[in-house]
């Protein structure tokens, strides 16, 4: 009896578990509880983390976890290295459902960092209108660039207002569409947006809107992530399911 462990957090994550019920595939779909409300899925959810990988291991042991996608965001570089280990160890087929990171297209006007750090060292020099499209858990990062007018974008409302000086917050999720996007950073009169090169398409509508504007893009390229069987889309996690069974892995 399959029983499929989807690490979610992705629109391509809620995808998979959409096919999986429809198939009346036995699926948990994990979250690590990094918002207050998270999509409601078609499929049993899980809340929390495993306690590293000694804990995910025994959590596949626990319930009889016969096939593990790792479909989380292409920047949550510890659960996807924690997967890859804990399947070993549980001798549990994994692959990794993931989406290509995007490239600029004619009339981009992209500067590429290798990480956070980078991003926040390129924001040196006078004060700038940036919108800071990170989500919330790495905003404090940016306090050492206080002089910039910053529009933000998170999904709950935090506790407190973040520490810089000069923002703008909006409490949105995605994914987002083009037309609000353009509408959004119009209003805040946007010359600079950081991003992450997260890839898909729930995040891209502000790449759009910022060509049409004519902005500057900061993109922040991935982290390195463990070696790994991936793919690209859902049939190739269903396909690699039926084979996988038959092999009887
Ligand atoms: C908790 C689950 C779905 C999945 C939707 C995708 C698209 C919309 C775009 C911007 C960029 C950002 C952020 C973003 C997007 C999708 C996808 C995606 C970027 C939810 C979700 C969880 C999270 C966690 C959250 C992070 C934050 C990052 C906001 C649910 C809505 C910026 C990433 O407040 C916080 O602490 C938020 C933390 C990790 C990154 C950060 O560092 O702050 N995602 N986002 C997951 C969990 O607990 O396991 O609440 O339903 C999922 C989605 N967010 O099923 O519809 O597929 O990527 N998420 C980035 O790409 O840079 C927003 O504003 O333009
Ligand atoms: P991370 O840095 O790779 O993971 C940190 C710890 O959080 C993990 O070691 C694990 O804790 C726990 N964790 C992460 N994802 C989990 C999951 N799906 N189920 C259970 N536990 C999980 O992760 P992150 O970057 O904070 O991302 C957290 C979640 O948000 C992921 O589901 C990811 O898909 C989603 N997300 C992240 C981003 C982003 O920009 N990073 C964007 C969109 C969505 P233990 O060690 O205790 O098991």
């Amino acid at each position: 009896m399959p029983h499929l462990l989807i690490l979610g957090g992705t629109t391509e994550a809620s995808a998979l578990a959409a096919a999986v019920a429809a198939r009346g595939v036995r699926a948990t779909l994990s979250y690590a509880g990094r918002t207050a409300h998270p999509r409601a899925q078609p499929v049993p959810v899980r809340v929390g983390g495993f306690g590293g990988v000694a804990g995910l291991a025994a959590w596949l042991r626990a319930e009889q976890v016969t096939h593990v996608v790792d479909a989380t965001h292409p920047f949550a570089a510890q659960i996807s290295a924690n997967a890859v280990a804990a399947a070993a160890q549980a001798s549990v087929p994994i692959i990794a459902l993931t989406r290509p990171p995007w490239h600029a297209g004619a009339g981009d006007r992209w500067t590429h960092v290798a990480d956070l750090d980078a991003a926040v060292a390129a924001l040196d020099g006078p004060p700038r209108r940036v919108m800071l499209a990170l989500g919330r858990m790495h905003v404090e990062r940016f306090t050492a660039r206080p002089q910039h007018h910053y529009l933000l974008r998170f999904v709950d409302a935090p506790e407190r207002a973040p520490a810089l000086p000069h923002h703008r917050l909006v409490i949105d999720r995605g994914p987002f569409t083009a037309a609000a996007d353009q509408r959004l950073l119009q209003a805040h009169g946007t010359e600079l947006i950081v991003c992450k090169n997260a890839g898909g398409d729930g995040a891209a509508a502000k790449l759009v809107a910022a060509r049409a504007l004519g902005l500057a893009v900061l993109m922040i390229d991935r982290p390195a992530l463990p070696p790994r069987r991936t793919c690209e889309s859902v049939p190739a996690v269903l396909d690699w399911l039926d084979h996988a069974t038959d092999r009887g892995v």
